[in-house]
C-alpha cells in the first residue's frame, strides 16, 4: 500500500497563536504530502513497497543505492511528520502543561525537573544547525528517556551511528524553517518557546508507554 497523508487531528487554525493556520496548511498539505509522494515513487514496484515506513527506516542499509537516500529523506519525512501532528494539540485542550505519571517520573530521573528538561530540549533544537529535529526518546535499553537531535529528516529509529541516539522517539520537534518561518521568521527560539503551549503530553505519555 502506498503511503497516504494522515488527516490532521485538529483544524489548521487550532494551534493559533502558537502555530499559525497558513503554516499548518502548507506544512501538512504540501511538505508532508511531498515526502509521501517522493517516497511512494521510489518504492513503487520494489519489495519494500508494502512495509510500514516506521519499519523501513530501521533498515536503510538493506535498500539499493539508487533509492536509499531518497527514502532516508522522504520515508523519514513521512514518519517524522506523522508523529509531529499527533504530539500537538490546541493549547488548554490537550496541549501544554506538564506530563504526569511514569513519563513525568522518567523525565525527572533523567533531567532533575521538568524546567531543566525543557531547557535541554530547547538547547538541542536551537543548536541544530540548518534543518532537522530535536527528540525526546525512550532509551533503547528501555531504561528511561534521553534527548537527541537529527539532521534533515533523519529519525533516531534509523539507528545509533546513523541518526541521533538510536532511541525510540516519543516526542519530536520540527525545526525546519518551513515549520515556523511565516510567523517567526529567523526567530527559532521564539517558535520553540511557543511550541511548548501545544505539546500533547497525553499522547507523548502513550508513546512512552508503548513498547
Ligand atoms: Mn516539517
Amino acid at each position: 500500500m502506498p503511503y497516504t497523508l494522515p488527516a490532521l487531528p485538529y483544524a489548521f487554525d487550532a494551534l493559533v497563536p502558537h502555530i499559525d493556520a497558513k503554516t499548518m496548511e502548507i506544512h501538512h498539505g504540501k511538505h508532508h504530502q511531498a515526502y509521501i509522494t517522493n517516497a511512494n515513487k521510489a518504492l513503487e514496484g520494489t519489495k519494500w513497497a508494502e512495509m510500514p515506513a516506521e519499519e523501513l527506516i530501521t533498515q536503510l542499509a538493506e535498500l539499493p543505492d539508487n533509492i536509499r537516500t531518497t527514502l532516508r529523506n522522504n520515508a523519514g519525512g513521512h514518519v517524522n511528520h506523522s508523529m509531529f501532528w499527533t504530539v500537538l494539540a490546541p493549547a488548554g485542550k490537550g496541549g501544554g502543561g506538564e506530563p504526569t505519571g511514569p513519563l513525568s517520573e522518567a523525565i525527572k530521573a533523567a533531567f532533575g525537573d521538568f524546567a531543566h528538561f525543557k531547557e535541554e530540549l530547547a538547547k538541542a533544537a536551537t543548536t541544530r544547525f540548518g534543518s532537522g529535529w530535536a527528540w525526546l526518546c525512550a532509551k533503547k535499553d528501555g531504561n528511561g528517556v534521553q534527548i537527541c537531535s537529527t539532521a534533515n529528516q533523519d529519525n533516531p529509529l534509523m539507528g545509533e551511528g546513523v541518526a541521533g541516539c538510536g532511541g525510540r522517539p516519543i516526542l519530536g520537534l520540527d525545526v525546519w524553517e518551513h515549520a515556523y518561518y511565516l510567523n517567526y521568521q529567523n526567530k527559532r527560539p521564539d517558535y520553540i518557546t511557543a511550541w511548548w503551549n501545544v505539546v500533547n503530553w497525553g499522547q507523548v505519555a502513550k508513546n512512552f508507554a508503548a513498547k
